[in-house]
């Protein structure tokens, strides 16, 4: 069947599909490609059938996070029974830490795996965003790769959402590979971050598709907040470390490929090692491309870069559509099974850069949980690259909500990366390298050159407390900072 013989749905008419119950798949990883049109129809029916006295919730399954459409949507209209396995919305957070929303966070490079393994169960209904789709069947993804070639061969019926907004030339970026099942996996044959390995398209049994609900739609990407100072002065301090991890040899003079996370911190950071001509034009294999990372693409500061979505906001995608040309061979878009996968980290020496909520004195990260219980976004892809990478560093602030949180603590609230995976932890006040450093010199190290001044001598007399052994801990007072915050709003006693 080809594309103009199956049927043309409305989105009410493509979501009356699925049942209550269901676990339905979404395209997209972050606001890229994520389906838009089906999102709010399918959170409208669930508004009607709980007008209607009838229940109606999905189970969720996504690359990542995804737009408004989706998780604001769905979570507006109390219909979300489980949800896997990143997300960024306000209002679903909230419904996860009141406990109404159960929320699974996992390793994005797992989400395919699980999907294949069928330890997420039956795959019901999958929708996925595309440009076209061929007689064959062959699926071209607009601006993410995600979970979507996986989530396309284990669902058990599929609706595509075909966007006219997005440039069907995408499909000149995209490298699709699925690998095989254990025992019969094979190496991912990718040795420089624009190999390319795969095809430009995504397969389905034509026989699956229930049909093409048409839209026009931008990616609903927010913009990031400008940079702040601080944020700048993190930024100049991993440039600091990384020059002198070259003048010392241990970064090669043609540099490695960088991989940045997410949010405010990490578009910043990038942006400095972009302005700083000690460090040469570099690659990046990433999973997320922002708006920093297409700056440092015009400036010819990033010579390319592979990832598994173009996370831009509407005017920097406008950019990248109206000189497609220019920016053609330099990106390569793939599924989040190849873009966070540990053998291809590991080989490439990739250099990971994520973003820390606090540290504790002995490297442990938090990432995700504030005060150890309310979640923020999830740990998405920083652990599959802090575990793999060359060099693995946390940036964050040395203090958060204006001096009320120090990011540095004696024992996390929350580990999400532990101290055998972190290798460097930067703030503005400079960075600590870990490397080959025994527990017994880390708290001081951490200190001296992470810590707010103000918290300085806090964590100073925890540590000369704390019961020594391999590791110094005083159990009784670990928490302290939390407790205090909790109990009169500021880690700093009065
Ligand atoms: O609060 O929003 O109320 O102002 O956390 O902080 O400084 O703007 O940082 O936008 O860079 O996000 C870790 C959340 C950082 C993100 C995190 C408060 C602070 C502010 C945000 P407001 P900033 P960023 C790649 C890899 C995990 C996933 C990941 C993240 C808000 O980077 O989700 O890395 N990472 N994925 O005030 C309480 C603390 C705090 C704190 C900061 N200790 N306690 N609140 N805040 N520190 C991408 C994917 O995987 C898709």
């Amino acid at each position: 069947m080809s594309c103009a013989e199956l049927p043309r749905l409305t989105a009410d008419e493509a979501v009356a599909h699925i049942q209550h119950g269901d676990t339905v798949v979404t395209s997209g990883f972050t606001a890229a490609g994520t389906i838009k049109a089906c999102g709010r129809a399918l959170a409208n029916r669930a508004r009607a059938e709980h007008e209607a006295g009838r229940p109606f919730k999905i189970r969720l399954l996504t690359g990542a996070s995804t737009g408004p459409s989706v998780d604001k949507a769905l979570a507006e209209a109390d219909a979300i029974a489980f949800r896997a396995p990143y997300q960024s919305d306000r209002t679903l957070r909230q419904r996860i830490n009141k406990d109404q929303v159960p929320f699974f966070d996992i390793h994005l490079s797992h989400v395919p795996q699980y999907v294949e393994y069928g330890f997420f169960g039956e795959i019901d209904v999958a929708i996925i965003e595309a440009t076209s789709i061929s007689r064959e069947g062959h699926i071209y993804l607009t601006t993410a790769g995600g979970a979507s070639p996986t989530f396309l061969k284990r669902a058990r019926r599929v609706i595509i959402e075909l966007n006219r907004f997005h440039l069907p030339r995408l499909r000149e970026m995209h490298d699709i590979f699925v690998p095989a099942l254990p025992p019969r996996r094979r190496e991912i044959p990718i040795f420089h971050p624009l190999d390319k390995i795969g095809t430009p398209y995504a397969m389905v049994d034509p026989k699956k598709v229930i049909g093409i609900v048409e839209t026009d739609e931008p990616d609903e990407s927010g913009s990031l907040d400008p940079y702040t100072e601080i944020h700048e002065q993190i930024g100049r301090n991993v440039v600091e470390f990384l020059a002198r991890e070259m003048k010392a040899g241990r970064i090669p003079p043609e540099f490695l490929p960088i991989q940045s996370g997410v949010g405010n911190v990490a578009n910043a950071v990038l942006a400095n090692i972009g302005l700083d001509s000690r460090i040469p034009p570099f690659y990046m294999y990433t999973e997320v491309f922002q708006d920093a990372c297409l700056q440092l693409m015009d400036a010819d500061r990033l010579l390319g870069a592979s990832t598994c979505s173009l996370t831009l906001s509407p005017d920097a995608l406008h950019r990248l559509y109206g000189q497609f040309d220019r920016y053609a061979d330099r990106l390569v878009i793939r599924p989040q099974s190849m873009s966070n996968n540990p053998e291809i980290i590991r080989r490439l020496g990739v250099i990971s850069m994520n973003t820390a909520l606090e540290v504790d004195l002995y490297g442990n990260v938090n990432s995700t949980h504030v005060g150890g219980t309310q979640m923020m976004n999830g740990i998405g892809g920083s652990g599959d690259f802090t575990r793999n990478a060359y060099i693995s560093m946390f940036t964050c602030p040395s203090v958060a909500k204006d001096g009320a949180i120090s990011a540095v603590v004696p024992m996390v609230s929350h580990s999400d990366h532990n101290e055998h995976s972190v290798q460097v932890l930067v703030t503005e006040q400079g960075f600590a390298d870990l490397r080959g450093v025994a527990p017994a010199d880390r708290p001081r190290i951490i200190i001296d050159n992470c810590a707010h001044p103000d918290y300085k001598p806090l964590l100073h007399d925890y540590i000369n407390r704390a019961a020594k052994g391999h590791i110094a801990h005083d159990l009784r007072h670990a928490f302290d900072f939390h407790i205090r915050f909790a109990e009169t709003g500021s880690m700093m006693p009065k």
